[in-house]
């Protein structure tokens, strides 16, 4: 089996400062990467800024800067929120770097070649917010502006020479791959409308600007940059050292198996993307999941609307853990959500201090009264013991899917549920009144603290620092903490030292 995985987030525009969207787009790959880590997948994951057009000259004009200094600037605390969210991202791309333009005027020459480029005239709508052309039926009036409709962006008139790239020639292609490979573009609404959309007619598409300058050259006219959409897309296989297909990292790692995104940005992804690739003869990425938005009120939030909620405010007051988990867990993945201090704060007293924090601390305090803070050599296990363990250990292909399907949701109740399970055991098997019956009650310990292991194992993708805190207490090698070892329920070693456990989530106090 090939045991490669290669996920990627958007690169973002380093416009402005990072918000809590980025941080989300990111957090949720990252659990996807880390859980496929567990499951023993060698994963790359990609993440990076996307530094080129006109949207981020007119952003470094405003700041009198120089676009490269402006993005060095940005590009960095793009970079540092990686950190901040504890992201275990394995590169970090800059659309301005020597390997990317490379990779990207290769691509342009492989299309050239093809016969898929042509030079014309473009004249038409222009969204420079969204870095995004559009038609006269995707716009409407408001306010004496013209906007779009979709993105509520203002839109300006161009007209000027353009490279085209044919992609009116690859509307049934298209089709007819969405067809072979119905999981292409997740969730299935976000397909439904991608697939009306092509249906509806594709239309040649304006590759090329020639009115400003700070873009990839074209490389046979260098009047002209190289549309910012077909430069930053690149980025997923220029991290992979595109063309350089004798290399590692593009043999093991492309085609992607998911491009993480907004769903603001799927047509890009989802229309365009694997029509540059079939063009130039490369294999398309194998799955497109468009996500919600994080909403701040009911609105989107975005610089233009100034409703930004800060992720490294969010994370300094909170900590990274608790924020991974209530995005994981109350966001309905797939659609939109919201994020309120309130509900965080309720997330955090419920969740994890009263459920998963509790069960750690119980269990624990107990053995140290009871067991010497060490694994208890425990009797068979009984019906009840086994009842509760096997619903671990018999799941473990569920989890894999709903991983494998970005049932994001569906994996976070399996361990909310289990957390309930193990506590509701801790409290009716009343270890306590055993003090006679030292085998048994060495076993409830025991099952409890496997139930523990195995919880923060699952835990692990979602709140890394957490969970690996509680699995420290077990003295654990590296190899121990994998998929795998859930089929085991006699993972601890008997008669191994256990180490206390600090408070893991402090309760927050809250006014009536
Ligand atoms: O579009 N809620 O960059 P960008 C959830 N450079 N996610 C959000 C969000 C919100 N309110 N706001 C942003 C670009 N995002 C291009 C991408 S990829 C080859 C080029 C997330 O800085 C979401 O994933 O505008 C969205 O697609 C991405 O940030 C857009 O970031």
């Amino acid at each position: 089996m090939d045991k490669n995985f290669y996920i990627t987030t958007p690169i973002y525009y380093p416009s402005g400062k990072p918000h809590m969207g980025h941080a989300y787009s990111g957090i949720v790959s990252d659990v996807i990467a880390r859980f496929k880590r567990l499951d023993g997948f060698n994963v790359e994951f990609l993440t990076g800024t996307d530094e080129h057009g006109l949207k981020i000259q007119r952003a470094a004009e405003r700041k009198g800067l120089d676009p490269k200094t402006f993005c060095d600037e940005i590009s960095k605390t793009f970079k540092n929120l990686s950190g901040t969210l504890n992201l275990s991202n394995t590169d970090f791309i800059r659309t301005t770097e020597d390997r990317h333009i490379k990779s990207v005027q290769k691509l342009w020459k492989k299309l050239e070649e093809k016969n898929e480029i042509y030079l014309s005239k473009y004249s038409g709508w222009y969204s420079v917010s969204d870095e995004a052309f559009y038609s006269e039926e995707e716009i409407k009036e408001e306010n004496g502006f013209k906007i779009s409709v979709n993105s509520g962006s203002m839109v300006e008139w161009v007209e000027e020479e353009s490279f085209f790239f044919k992609l009116s020639n690859w509307q049934n292609k298209l089709l007819k791959f969405y067809e072979e490979n119905p999981k292409f573009i997740l969730p299935t609404a976000r397909r439904n409308e991608v697939l009306s959309f092509v249906k509806s007619g594709l239309k040649d598409l304006s590759v090329s600007r020639k009115s400003f300058y700070w873009g990839i050259k074209v490389p046979s006219n260098n009047e002209h940059v190289i549309y910012v959409w077909l430069d930053a897309l690149t980025n997923y296989i220029s991290a992979l050292n595109y063309p350089d297909f004798d290399k590692r990292k593009y043999k093991n790692f492309w085609p992607a198996d998911i491009h993480m995104i907004g769903k603001d940005i799927l047509r890009f992804h989802a229309v365009y993307w694997p029509a540059f690739l079939l063009a130039a003869d490369l294999e398309p990425p194998k799955r497109v999941y468009g996500h919600g938005w994080i909403l701040s009120g009911e609105e989107k939030m975005s610089k233009s609307k100034g409703n930004i909620l800060d992720p490294i405010e969010i994370v300094n007051k909170y900590g990274i853990d608790p924020l991974r988990y209530y995005l994981l867990k109350e966001v309905s993945f797939g659609n939109d959500g919201n994020i309120s201090k309130q509900k965080l704060e309720d997330c955090i007293n419920s969740d994890l201090a009263n459920n998963y924090g509790n069960l750690c601390q119980r269990v624990i305090s107990f053995a140290e009264k009871n067991c010497e803070l060490t694994i208890p050599k425990k009797d068979n296990f009984n019906t009840e013991d086994l009842k509760l363990l096997n619903k671990i250990s018999e799941n473990v292909e569920a989890l894999r899917s709903y991983i494998d399907n970005q049932e994001l949701n569906s994996y976070t109740s399996f361990i909310v549920d289990r957390l309930f399970d193990a506590n509701k055991y801790f409290n009716d098997q009343e270890p306590w009144k055993k003090k006679s019956d030292t085998g048994r009650l060495n076993t409830i310990v025991y099952v409890s603290l496997e139930m523990i292991r195995k919880i923060s194992i699952l835990l692990n993708p979602i709140m890394p620092d957490s969970s690996l805190k509680v699995l420290n207490v077990f003295n654990l090698k590296q190899n121990d903490i994998s998929l795998d070892s859930l089929k085991n329920h006699e993972n601890l070693i008997i008669n191994t030292k256990i180490k206390k456990i600090n408070i893991l989530f402090k309760k927050i106090e809250q006014d009536d």
